[in-house]
Formats: structure tokens, sequence, C-alpha cells
């Protein structure tokens, strides 16, 4: 009946520049300062997730309203060393990341000396280590906490608990050696995501510049660098030159953007990168006058998207019909989709796939 917000939490030291994405991000007015921790309370923001595909079907269908699928964002206060262990708003702090499904981890790539930098100096791979040292540490905390348990589960006789107990070792060791939980995604997804450690969830990194680094990039490089080794994305943003984007309308966005010789903005790669890391995928319903894109995990029946719409469709689901992004395409309409015969009777089993125009039957 509604939608399940996924959340991605913006982190990173004090003064990088995260409530100033934040409030570009969201429009929304959180309080941006030259001051250590002036984003004290979370602030929540939603956000309207990009979507190529959504306006090219609208581009064809001409529907008089389009609703895309969101993301919210989270301004988490900036952390400093010793987090974990309570030092600055450490507990708060690591508690809200805890809540958020993806991390935006941003990263100090600007001079200024008229802005205050908690280390001193501006040195982006330093901030890096910092910040992922205290999230291990707060995952060994976990980690230590649950080894004891299940030591004890095992004494009892309980043969799946050293099983466990094994992936625990090893993901501790991993920590140790100053890697993320996250090098075991895969096969123990079940295992570990039940612990919801701060280093299981995906992270990428953003790079805030000014015009200077935008042209030179000293210090990106050292960012992507890291993201590389990783496995993960980085997206370069200008804080300042976002925040004033931001304020334009629409009209006036496109023909600055178009000006500027940009396609995207750094917002929007942002969203965008932070929603292909959920691996979700994205269905899309016209119905009325709506064109509507729907958020679901990989591998979601027919019957459970239909769920996501409303609790009726899924207990009255009948069948779908379903046409593929691309058959949609190339046919120009529904309707033509319709007369080559691209739309498929599918039942409540049918994995919806990336891209799927589904109308739902059901009884109401
Ligand atoms: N030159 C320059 N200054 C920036 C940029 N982004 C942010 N700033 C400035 O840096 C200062 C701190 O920005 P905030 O967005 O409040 O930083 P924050 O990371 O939210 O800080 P905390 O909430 O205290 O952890 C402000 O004075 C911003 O104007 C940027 O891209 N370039
Ligand atoms: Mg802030």
């Amino acid at each position: 009946m509604f939608d399940l917000g996924f959340t991605c939490g913006i982190i990173g030291l004090p003064n990088v520049g995260k409530s100033t994405i934040f409030n570009a991000l969201t429009s929304a007015k959180a309080e941006a300062s030259n001051y250590p921790f002036c984003t004290v309370n979370p602030n929540l923001g939603i956000v309207k997730v990009p979507d190529e595909r959504l306006k090219r079907i609208a581009g064809i269908i001409n529907p008089p309203k389009t609703t895309p699928t969101t993301l919210e964002f989270l301004d988490i206060a900036g952390l400093v060393k010793g987090a974990s262990h309570g030092e600055g708003l450490g507990n708060q702090f690591l508690g809200h990341i805890r809540n958020v499904d993806v991390i935006a981890h941003v990263v100090r790539c600007f001079d200024n000396p008229d802005i205050a930098h908690v280390e001193s100096s501006i040195d982006p791979k330093r901030d890096i280590d910092i910040v992922n040292t205290e999230l291990i540490l707060a995952d060994l905390d976990t980690i230590d906490k649950r080894l004891d348990k299940t030591e004890k589960l095992i004494k009892t006789g309980d043969k799946k608990a050293a099983d466990t107990l094994e992936v625990y070792k090893r993901t501790k060791e991993a920590l140790n050696g100053g890697q993320p939980a996250r090098v075991f995604k895969g096969p123990k997804d079940e295992v570990l995501g039940e612990l919801n450690l701060l280093t299981f969830k995906p992270l990428f990194y953003v790079s805030n510049v000014d015009e200077k680094q935008l042209r030179c990039g000293r210090y990106t490089e050292s960012v992507k660098e890291i993201a590389e080794k990783e496995n993960t994305e980085m997206v370069v943003i200008c804080g300042d030159i976002e925040s004033e984007i931001a304020e334009l309308d629409e009209e006036e966005r496109d023909v600055f953007l178009h000006e500027m010789g940009i396609e995207q903005t750094g917002l929007e790669r942002l969203i965008k990168v932070g929603y292909d890391l959920l691996n979700l995928i994205t269905f899309y319903t016209t119905v009325g006058s709506e064109l509507r894109a729907w958020t679901i995990p990989e591998g979601t029946n027919a019957r459970s998207a239909a769920g996501k719409i409303h609790s009726d469709m899924e207990k009255g689901f009948i069948k779908a019909e379903v046409v593929a992004y691309r058959d949609f395409l190339e046919s120009g309409s529904l309707t033509s989709a319709k007369e080559k015969g691209l739309i498929r009777l599918e039942g409540k089993e049918y994995p919806v796939k990336d891209g799927d125009i589904i109308h739902f039957r059901f009884n109401p």
C-alpha cells in the first residue's frame, strides 16, 4: 500500500560538505555552516531517482502524470577519531548509520583555508582511513559480542552454531586486517546480514571538490584509487556549484547545464550510484492518468510486486500483463506491442524483470 523507502546515509568527517550536498539534494534547509557538528539532529530528505527509461516511456505515452521512484537521504553528523568509543557524537552517529541501506562517504577534496578541517590539512586518504577505521571498530564490537553468544550455543550442542562461528571468526579476521565485512558479500549474506554490520552495507565515495580540483583532480585521484581497490564507485561533486544549480528552476537549470556541456548534474549521478548499489530493480505501471515507477528487490515475484502498489492487488491477484521495456520501445506503443504479441500473460510466481511494464489484473 505504501512504498517502503530505502535510505542513503551521508557520512564523513566534520566540515567536509555533507550538509551542503544534502541541502542541494533535497533543497531542504539543513543548517550548513562553517562549524563542525552543526548537523546535530539528522535530517531526512526524499529525492526523485533520475530514470532515463521513465522519461522515454513518458515520451511515448504522454501521461498527464509521471511519478518516479524515490530514495531517502539522511544527513548524518560528522564523525571524528574515537567515535566507536563514544567520542564526538559517537554512538548517536553510529546508530544512524545502522539504519541506512547504503552509505555515501563524503571526502573533502577542496582547499579553503577559511574552512576548518578537523585534522588541519587536506588529505583524502587519511580522512577515509579515519572514517573507515571507526566503522570497522564498531563492527568488531558487534562481532565480539556475537562470538561470545555463539560459543555458548555450541556448548549446548547447537550444530548450526558451529558454521556461524566460522563465518564470524573469518569476518573478525578480515576486520582486524582493516578490511570491511563487505568483502564477504555473497554466499554468507544471510549470516552477516543479520548482524547489521556497518561495513557490510554498500558504500561509495563522494569527492567534494572546488572548481580548481574539477580541473586538476589531484585529490580526487587518490579517492578514486581507493574506490577502485574496494570495487566501488566514486562520484565527483562540487557542493558549492551544486547548491547554486539546485536553486534554479527546471528550465533555467537545463539551459545552464546545456551551456556548461553537462548532461547530468553531480547530484543526479550521486543519486543514481546510490540507487544502483542497492541492487534493486524498477518496474512501471500505467494506470489511469499516471505512469509510475516502482522499486523492488531483484527476484520479487509478480504477486508481491502487485502488493507493492496495493495489498488488495496482492490478495486478489489474477494475472500480470507484462511487456519488456525493449519490446515496448521498439513497438512504439502498448497497442502495437499487443498486436505483435509482445505482451505476455504471467502468473503469480513470475519473477519481475528490471524495466518490465506491467498491468495487473486482480479481483478487487
Ligand atoms: N569551497 C567550498 N566550500 C564548501 C564546499 N562544500 C561545503 N563547503 C563549505 O564547508 C563548510 C562546511 O560545510 P557543511 O556542509 O556544513 O559540512 P558538514 O560536513 O555537514 O559538517 P558537519 O555537519 O559539521 O559534520 C561550509 O562553510 C560550506 O559552505 C565546496 O564544495 N567548496
Ligand atoms: Mg552537517
